[in-house]
């Protein structure tokens, strides 16, 4: 009997992917932060947390060079320095991690109307009606990248996956600075080689049983027949058994909040170089089109647009301006753009690599109450 026969009951919802789901996780978080904060601490094995005086408390985080020793979040700080003696500590900045992650979070919300923040430095964006493939949430999350690290000079791994275990497997999977896109069909494949401790869930008691199976990759797992999985392993196993198969385990039970939306925004990564602040121009002018067409869709008006420009040395610019009332046409978004651009008359187009409009401080236009540039152009 083949092992698609024995299966006849997994429900169809296991079968089925329609999601596309970003898990965003902040490399060692804390020590990051405190690496930016004061860059001679770059390379070193580092840890936050704890006292450096009495060489008490526990380890809060740490660098990827203190892992190395074998030290992780939770240990007492007495056996990290015997683990390394030469070991750097820093008692951390609290209240400065807490604003660098209401930055980050913010910096996520402009990319998908829903999201979950899960943790202080973690977070899940429902891409299913943002993006139309892989692809294209793939180059979604390489802006996403590169825009956590203009602004808070930190950077984060990302998995990209049809559910919300996967994507974080994916994120988990390459450390740090990754990105890893896992389509519905490449789950087992991609599952396969890695260590069945990456299931979130599996920790040193789990890995302990199921080693003695001679299970420690996901692969070995995934090979055996089901109702083996089951009788060793028990209810928890047969879960474990369907992820590292390709099926939906995903208990859909959690929603994620969607916000208002509160801007709507256009940003091109120029992978040519334009010559002419003409040429840059025309991209400008089509997506300031693209965003004005889904402003009137939506029935709304703004107040403030933001140009953000980047150019290939990683500068990047954002400038921004209200009007003194809301306004719904393409005409002022332009004129307001140009008079931004101005600033930069002296760099070269050629150096561009990103521009971005944003427009924002948004309000809903009743159908009968019309704004007042409306009304003056009717009269006019
Ligand atoms: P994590 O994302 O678990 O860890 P991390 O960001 O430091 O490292 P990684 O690159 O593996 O993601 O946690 C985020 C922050 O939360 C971390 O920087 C410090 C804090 N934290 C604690 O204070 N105690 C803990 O036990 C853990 C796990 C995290
Ligand atoms: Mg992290």
């Amino acid at each position: 009997m083949t092992l698609a026969n024995q299966i006849v009951y997994f429900s169809e919802r296991e079968q089925t992917f329609d999601s596309i789901i970003l898990y965003m996780d902040l490399d060692a978080f804390f020590a990051s932060v405190e690496i930016r904060e004061n860059p001679e601490l770059e390379g070193l094995p580092l840890v936050v947390g704890g006292n450096p005086k009495t060489k008490q408390g526990v380890v809060s985080t740490c660098s990827y060079e203190a892992r190395k020793f074998g030290i992780h979040s939770g240990m007492p700080i007495n056996q990290a320095l015997k683990l390394c003696p030469h070991l750097t500590m820093v008692r951390g900045s609290f209240k400065l991690y807490g604003e660098v992650s209401k930055s980050i979070m913010k910096i996520l919300e402009y990319y998908s109307p829903t999201m979950k923040v899960a943790g202080n430095d973690e977070a899940y964006l429902d891409l299913t009606d943002v993006v139309a493939d892989y692809e294209e949430a793939k180059r979604l999350a390489t802006e996403l990248k590169d825009d956590v690290y203009a602004s808070e000079e930190i950077t984060c791994s990302i998995g990209i996956a049809p559910n919300r275990i996967l994507a974080k497997i994916a994120s988990d999977s390459d450390k740090p600075d990754g990105l890893v896109v896992v389509k519905p069909l490449e789950i087992s494949e991609f599952l396969a080689p890695l260590n069945i401790t990456i299931i979130p869930g599996v920790g040193r008691k789990s890995f302990e049983v199921f080693s003695k199976e001679n299970v420690e990759l996901c692969g070995d797992l995934a090979k055996l027949p089901h109702q083996l999985a089951y009788q060793k392993f028990g209810k928890y196993g047969l879960k474990t058994w369907k992820l590292v198969n390709g099926y939906n385990t995903e208990n859909t039970g959690e929603k994620f909040v969607r916000h208002e939306r509160k801007s709507i925004s256009e940003e091109r990564t120029f992978f040519e170089k334009y010559n002419s602040w003409e040429e840059i121009w025309i991209r400008i002018d089509s997506s300031i089109d693209a965003i004005v067409t889904r402003l009137t869709v939506k029935k709304m008006s703004f107040r403030t647009i933001t140009l953000k420009i980047r150019f290939k040395n990683f500068e990047t610019y954002t400038r921004a301006h209200s009007l003194t009332s809301y306004n719904t046409s393409p005409k002022h978004v332009r004129v307001v753009v140009m008079k931004l651009l101005e600033e930069f008359e002296g760099k070269k187009p050629e150096d561009i690599r990103l521009i971005g409009v944003k427009i924002s401080n948004l309000m809903k236009i009743d159908d009968n109450q019309k704004t007042l540039t409306q009304f003056f152009n009717n009269i006019g």
